[in-house]
């Protein structure tokens, strides 16, 4: 099975500032984590960030019909995204939503996703333990 990791903009600065709403761990830590899980699993994962909206379209794009799933935390993108939402209906891989922080709790603005509209499943506030909840979600409905 091959699962595609992506995450949007900031998040390679986890770790940086603000650990009371995103947690201590940092982007590398994050990488590790989803190496644990890929030799644990004995699944295929590659991760992909930008910063860029247009990046992960194209990634996302490139990912049809050649991987089983996608867990992405499209980070601001989330809030504002429609071409994130309508580049996961084009390609129709099943696809998990991650956040960091329990993006309920907070702003008004972060209460709508839009990617969130095609993803089976939304995961929020479990920090970067998350992805691994998202991998193996994906895992034992597609695996
Ligand atoms: O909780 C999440 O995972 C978010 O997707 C993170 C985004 C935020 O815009 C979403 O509403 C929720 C922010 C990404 C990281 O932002 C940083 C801010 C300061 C320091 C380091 C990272």
């Amino acid at each position: 099975m091959k699962i595609l990791v992506i995450n949007g903009p900031n998040i390679n600065f986890l770790g940086i500032r603000e650990p009371a709403i995103y947690g201590k761990n940092s982007y590398a830590d994050l990488l590790s984590l989803l190496e644990s899980v890929q030799q644990e699993e004995g699944i295929s994962l590659e991760h992909f960030q930008s910063n860029h909206e247009g990046a992960i379209v194209d990634t996302i794009q490139a990912a049809y019909q050649k991987f089983d799933g996608i867990v992405i935390n499209p980070a601001a993108y989330t809030h504002t995204s429609v071409a994130i939402l309508d580049a996961l209906k084009a390609v129709g891989i099943p696809a998990v939503e991650v956040h960091i922080s329990d993006v309920d709790a907070r702003e008004p603005f972060r209460q709508i996703s839009y990617p969130g509209l095609y993803c089976e499943k939304t995961i929020k506030g479990q920090g970067i333990a998350g992805y691994r909840q998202a991998i193996l979600y994906l895992k034992e409905k597609y695996g």
